[in-house]
């Protein structure tokens, strides 16, 4: 467990590289041992912090949060899909607001079921704008929010959004294209955003290269989210890779 505020050193993570790093872990899509494999090697390779959820739950969170927080030092923090994807064996929540949508359950009503919990298991909760752009294909947090994503080419739409998170007080903006996308945000959209929005902004959603990841810093995002792309890599050196692409340093 880290002592300060997470959101203090993801601050501190932007001011010393060009982005962050956050590496995914879907405790649906592998078994403990290899969530601990992965942040482990993720760990060795100089990621910033583990995010841990995804669009739906169907095994026991705490047993893989706790074990997580033993075996790694890297901050752990909930990705929840929804308001019971809550464990007190992590060190924040992205406290997630589905701003593009406009399903009230995700903008606020899961948000109202989690709070005492959060409050009770003394977590720091990181109030997050997350925006859905479409990934060129349907994707589990569209399917699972019955929302909408934002067309691709619809930059308008995202910037305002982006700033209307900004003057509700959030803390970071999520422009997600859905884990296992086809295609991810696209560029000239992260720039729009960025030329609008103060507030740190988070890129994941089919990133599949770490030129591609590169790109995406260059355009404007403060950190890159991959999941999928590392779970099914079977090489070692590729989360190396994506974290020198990532941190400017390649
Ligand atoms: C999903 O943005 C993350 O919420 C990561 O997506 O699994 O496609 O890397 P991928």
């Amino acid at each position: 467990m880290r002592s300060g505020s997470v959101l203090n050193y993801l601050r501190e993570v932007t001011a010393k590289h060009k982005a962050g790093y956050l590496v995914l872990i879907d405790p649906d899509r592998s078994s403990i041992a290899d969530c601990v494999r992965l942040a482990q090697q993720a760990e060795e390779a100089g990621t910033n912090a583990i995010l841990l959820g995804g669009s739906f739950l169907t095994v026991d969170l705490h047993p893989v949060a706790k074990t997580l927080q033993n075996e790694t030092r890297l901050p752990l923090i909930l990705f929840p899909g929804d308001s019971m994807h809550l464990s007190p064996h992590a060190d924040a929540i992205l406290y997630l607001s589905l701003i593009s949508g406009r399903n009230p359950n995700f903008l606020i009503g899961e948000q109202v079921k989690a709070a005492p919990w959060i409050q009770r298991y003394g977590i720091e909760a990181i109030p997050t704008g997350y925006m859905l752009i479409d990934g060129g294909c349907q994707t589990s947090v569209g399917f699972m929010s019955r929302t909408t994503p934002i067309p691709r080419d619809k930059y308008d739409i995202a910037w305002v959004h982006a700033l209307t998170a900004e003057y509700l007080g959030m803390q970071l903006i999520y422009l997600e294209a859905g884990s296992g996308a086809r295609l991810p945000v696209p560029n000239g959209m992260i720039e729009t955003v960025r030329k609008h929005a103060s507030l740190p902004i988070i890129v994941g959603g089919g990133i599949k290269t770490p030129a591609i990841a590169a790109e995406k810093v260059k355009a404007g995002a403060d950190f890159i989210v991959t999941g999928t792309v590392i779970e099914n890599s079977v090489s070692p050196s590729l989360i190396k890779e994506f974290a020198e692409a990532i941190h400017g340093e390649s």
